[in-house]
């Protein structure tokens, strides 16, 4: 048995919950983790949301509300929308939870003490009109990599984490003023330090998937810089240093640590040590856009604090909504909560992991999503339960009948069904969600196959036992299903267990 410590992406809690989020992080992880606690391994599966930074001040402000309302209507959302998709999370936690400021702040200090954070004083923009500095999303402007529209800290064009100060014809995000150019004094983390660390991290680790490895050399190869690590903001964990009043950690410097908050915060209520899984394998499971987060910032701040290094980092990538970039801002989504009001979520999580590989782009159509769900649930998984269940009411009075004197082609049926569940885990062990259901609907594509060419509604008059061969591999393989479908429909896999009477 081994332990697993595995983690979703912490979203800001300014939105609810949207496809997107589940598509590249949610359900991959959810999926690995039922899949893990099915062979008997401990796994813990942890996530939070991300409460501070300007994403969160921005909405409060644009609501005239408390950052802190904002955080918690949204996190209440999520946390709803997370279950209603039947995410089997250990604990959900928040960044706002005394624990994680007392976590971070410790981190902080930690690093402090060892030098790897020191003060200098920076450049930053500074709105006139509104008075006061414009960290990340406060300031908009152009993208002096790639010439598209930027926001603070990130592009969303070219995906860049960019320092404000660097952005191009800045403007302020609440009144529009041009920013002047003031020093104030901030707090670095010495992030060129880990240059080689990091090199050899990204190129040796063996777990790390194509599009993580690559992105990440990409910024190895132009060198790394020392990172600031604090912002002018009244919302967000205080720097904890004399004379850095007015200071806060920066979010994206104790985001990450909610991973470990919401561990620690488990092991309160149920005892073991969160560090033990943190040991034996640490995944993270992000979204793309979010690579260089946690591929180079996040392992140099734990080799920093001398902390093992995460196993895996695995990164889904994006879904687009008809043919056009989702975003938020412009309304283009679908959120989980509308979803759920009229469909099962065990119907996204096929959807969404049949349609593609985790590691390409793909597209949510909803004449696509009808089209697989008539065509293959319906007519091929739907179809396969329906005849076998009233098949065996109907004529074998609800029993499995007897296996005997099997012909060639019970024989290949059985040697299929006894293949399917050591096929599917190899492919979700190596990550591979989408292929793993392929798998299992192939079985059960052959086994209407199968049913159709034994043609039991005839053999059950003139060859019984044929009809009843066929009926008893069929349940089989139903059997077999309630087991192996639930890393990915567990409503399915619980109704098809409750139909066979087997414990789930
Ligand atoms: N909240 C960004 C995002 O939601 C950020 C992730 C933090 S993970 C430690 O994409
Ligand atoms: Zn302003």
């Amino acid at each position: 048995m081994s332990k697993y410590f595995v983690s979703t992406a912490l979203p800001y809690a300014n939105g609810p919950f949207h496809l997107g989020h589940v598509r590249s992080t949610y359900l991959p992880a959810d999926i690995f983790c039922r899949y893990h606690r099915m062979i008997g391994d401990d796994v813990l599966l942890v996530g939070a949301t991300d409460e501070h930074g300007t994403p969160i001040a921005v909405q409060a402000d644009k609501e005239g509300k408390k950052p802190i309302e904002i955080a918690t209507r949204y996190h209440n959302m999520i946390k709803r929308d997370i279950e209603s998709m039947n995410i089997s999370m250990d604990n959900f936690a928040r960044t706002t939870d005394p624990l994680h400021y007392k976590l971070s702040q410790d981190f902080f200090t930690y690093l402090y003490e060892r030098d790897f954070i020191y003060p200098q004083i920076e450049q930053q923009l500074y709105c006139p009109n509104c008075g006061k500095f414009l960290p990340d999303r406060y300031v908009e402007g152009i993208c002096p990599v790639c010439g598209g529209e930027a926001r603070g800290d990130h592009c969303e064009n070219c995906g860049r984490a960019l320092e404000p100060h660097e952005l191009k014809e800045p403007r302020c995000l609440t009144c529009n003023t041009t920013p002047v150019i003031k020093d104030t004094q901030q707090y670095y983390f010495k992030l060129s330090e880990f240059q080689d660390v990091l090199t050899d991290y990204i190129e040796n680790n063996e777990n790390l998937t194509d599009n993580v490895r690559n992105y990440a050399r990409n910024w190895l190869e132009d060198g790394l810089k020392d990172w600031t690590y604090t912002r002018d903001m009244d919302w967000g964990i205080p720097v904890p240093l004399d004379g850095a009043k007015g200071k806060v950690i920066y979010v994206w410097g104790e985001a990450f640590l909610g991973y470990l908050s919401s561990a620690a915060l488990w092991t309160r209520k149920y005892n073991p040590k969160w560090e033990e899984y943190w040991q034996d394998n640490a995944i993270h499971f992000i979204g793309k856009d979010i690579i260089y987060h946690h591929a180079i910032f996040w392992p140099a701040l734990l080799k920093a604090h001398e902390c093992k290094m995460p196993d895996n980092i695995f990164a889904g990538e994006f879904l687009s909504l008809e043919g056009r970039k989702m975003s938020t801002s412009k309304n283009w989504v679908v959120w989980v909560d509308d979803f759920i009001k009229k469909y099962d979520s065990d119907l996204l999580r096929y959807y969404l992991t049949i349609v593609a590989p985790l590691n390409r782009d793909t597209d949510f159509s909803w004449d696509d999503f009808q089209r697989r769900n008539n065509d293959e649930l319906a007519d091929v998984l739907g179809n396969f339960l329906h005849r076998t269940f009233t098949f065996t009411k109907k004529n074998f009075q609800k029993k499995i009948p007897q296996f005997e004197n099997p012909s060639e082609e019970d024989l290949e049926f059985l040697k299929l069904i006894k293949a399917c569940p050591d096929n599917v885990a190899d492919h979700i062990e190596k990550m591979e969600f989408r292929e793993g259901l392929v798998e299992i609907m192939k079985v059960v594509k052959a086994g209407n196959k199968y049913f159709n060419d034994q043609e039991p509604w005839k053999a059950i008059k003139t060859n019984e036992q044929k009809a009843a061969n066929c009926l008893y591999l069929s349940n089989q393989l139903c059997k077999v299903l309630a087991t192996i479908i639930k890393p990915y429909m567990p409503n399915v896999a619980d109704k098809i267990a409750s139909i066979i009477n087997k414990s789930k």
